[in-house]
């Protein structure tokens, strides 16, 4: 089975923890990842949109000797990728208008991790606008933006995926943006795809949480409020699979 799909069929709905190697020292994003574990996380991903090379290794260490929590990269670019992780998100920028966020960085990156254990996810990453000013994500990926309530143009990049073969599709906002991915956008998308949705960007309260769960999200990931406050982690993933 899948790698994502199996631990659903073991976990029920999961909830991932993003860590930026640039916002923290390797040492506090152990700590980090630690707590976060603590507060029932189901995995660390790590990855940024300016960051490569050592510091995602050191990060990665760092994580893997402060808990026992699968560890997947979410790399930008090739150089995101750090020969201590257990997992990579394969990943194409569906909506990309750039060679290089579609197969370019793949490509440099392909080599290297074969020289690795590391296992790859494929998934169908998903840009939306949901805020009033482009995301970092939708300026650096140069996407061919999906407005918020464009389902049918979200459906048809998540069904694309589906049909490359990815083992999931990710619905991103953004990081940091102002709100999440629709409800209603993720339950259209869900109930016309068979492989798991993974939903991100903007999620920063219990309650929002709990809505991405009722439209059928599989996994949701949060990132800045786990800097800014990851006290409130632990509400939101109970909220999120209750
Ligand atoms: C970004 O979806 C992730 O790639 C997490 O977003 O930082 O807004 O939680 P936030």
């Amino acid at each position: 089975m899948a790698t994502i799909q199996g631990w659903i069929a073991k976990k029920g709905r999961l909830h991932f923890t993003l860590i930026d190697p640039d916002k923290q020292n390797p040492k506090e994003a152990g700590l980090l990842a630690e707590k976060c574990s603590d507060f029932g996380t189901d995995a660390i991903m790590v990855g940024g949109s300016t960051v490569s090379g050592a510091l995602v290794d050191e990060t990665v260490k760092a994580i893997k000797k402060a808990c026992k929590l699968p560890v997947i990269l979410f790399p930008s670019t090739a150089g995101g990728v750090s020969p201590n992780a257990d997992y990579v998100f394969w990943m194409m920028l569906m909506n990309s208008t750039n060679r290089r966020f579609l197969v370019g960085e793949q490509v440099k990156a392909a080599i290297p991790l074969s020289k690795t254990r590391i296992k790859t996810i494929p998934m169908g990453y998903i840009v939306v606008s949901t805020s009033s000013k482009p995301t970092t994500v939708e300026k650096v990926g140069e996407v061919d933006r999906i407005l918020e309530n464009d389902f049918e143009k979200a459906i048809s990049y998540a069904l694309t995926a589906e049909y490359f073969g990815m083992e999931c599709v990710y619905l991103e906002a953004g990081s940091g943006a102002e709100k999440p991915v629709s409800d209603e956008m993720v339950m259209q998308v869900k109930n016309i795809l068979k492989i798991p949705v993974i939903v991100g960007g903007g999620i920063k309260t219990p309650e929002e949480a709990r809505k991405k769960a009722k439209a059928g999200a599989d996994v949701i990931v949060t990132g800045t409020i786990v800097e800014k406050n990851p006290g409130v982690i632990k509400e939101i993933i109970k909220a999120f699979k209750k």
